[in-house]
């Protein structure tokens, strides 16, 4: 019979269990003692220190994924779904004279007390860009998807927004920006917050077209954001008004339990 297969004694029974049990109880010990450790230590910005350490080092790490360097991934043309699927109705459910639409910009900052209202017609007008990328929704879909419009940040530096001197907004210089934009459909019905560091990322734009052609009404027209670094809920369609400011903006799904950031 070999060692392993022979029956152990009462006694090395007892020997196994008294070192089971020392393991388990030494474990157990270390655990109550971290988390006194973490209800002990002084607060900060309402948690303790250790856990404050955690969320600052997320916070960090969250930063460097939001950062000009963190580009998604683009693909060439022929990858682009002709039929492009739709997801989400609200804020679209009336019909929408794009002709007779405008974007309207709040006010804040420094130099505009006056809300700024931008036809389409202007904002063609600036220097258009076009991607190619996967789609992704919260719910579990993707799809790689073509749209064009202008760069949010060439809009921004354009129009002055964002910042609280008034200058061009710049990720360069965040303590001049906004924490914030808000964006809203005409009809109040849809409403999202983006921290104003994805919003300036280099492929975040306010787009006006899809596979080539202007955005259909369900996807969006005449004006809607496409912002790769964040799931589809953050992808506003037809903007209404948009906004900036320190305090986080309502949004829609963030208020029905999803993750505010909605980050990739
Ligand atoms: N106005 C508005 N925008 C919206 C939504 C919505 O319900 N209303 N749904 C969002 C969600 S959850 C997704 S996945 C995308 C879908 O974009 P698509 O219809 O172009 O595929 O739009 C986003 N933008
Ligand atoms: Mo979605």
């Amino acid at each position: 019979m070999s060692n392993e297969q022979r029956e152990l004694t009462p006694r090395e029974w007892n020997r196994r269990k008294f070192i089971a049990f020392g393991v388990f109880g030494m474990f157990g010990a270390v655990v109550v003692g971290v988390r006194q450790w973490i209800a002990s230590a002084d607060k900060k910005d309402g948690a303790s220190a250790p856990l404050r350490a955690v969320l600052e080092f997320n916070d960090r790490l969250n930063q460097t994924y939001k950062s000009d360097a963190h580009l998604v991934k683009e693909y060439p043309l022929s990858a682009a779904a002709p039929k492009v699927r739709v997801n989400g109705y609200d804020g679209l459910k009336s019909p929408i004279d794009t002709a007779a639409w405008t974007l309207a910009v709040l006010p804040s900052g420094a130099g505009r007390s006056d809300t700024l209202h931008l036809t389409m017609d202007e904002i063609r007008a600036l220097p258009k860009t076009e991607i190619v990328y996967d789609f992704k929704c919260i719910e579990g879909w993707s799809q790689v998807s073509h749209w064009g419009g202008v760069r949010f940040r060439d809009f921004a530096a354009k129009y002055l927004l964002g910042s609280r001197s008034g200058h061009a907004p710049s990720n360069d210089r965040p303590e001049d920006l906004y924490r914030y934009m808000g964006l809203r459909t005409p009809d109040g019905g849809y409403y999202v917050g983006i921290d104003m560091a994805s919003a300036l990322h280099p492929q975040t734009i306010l787009a006006y077209e899809m596979n080539g052609a202007p955005l259909p009404a369900n996807q969006g027209a005449p004006l809607r954001l496409i912002i790769p670094t964040k799931y589809g809920v953050k992808n506003l369609k037809r903007i209404g008004t948009m906004f900036f400011s320190d305090e986080r903006p309502p949004d829609f799904w963030a208020e029905r339990g999803y993750d505010y950031d909605a980050g990739l």
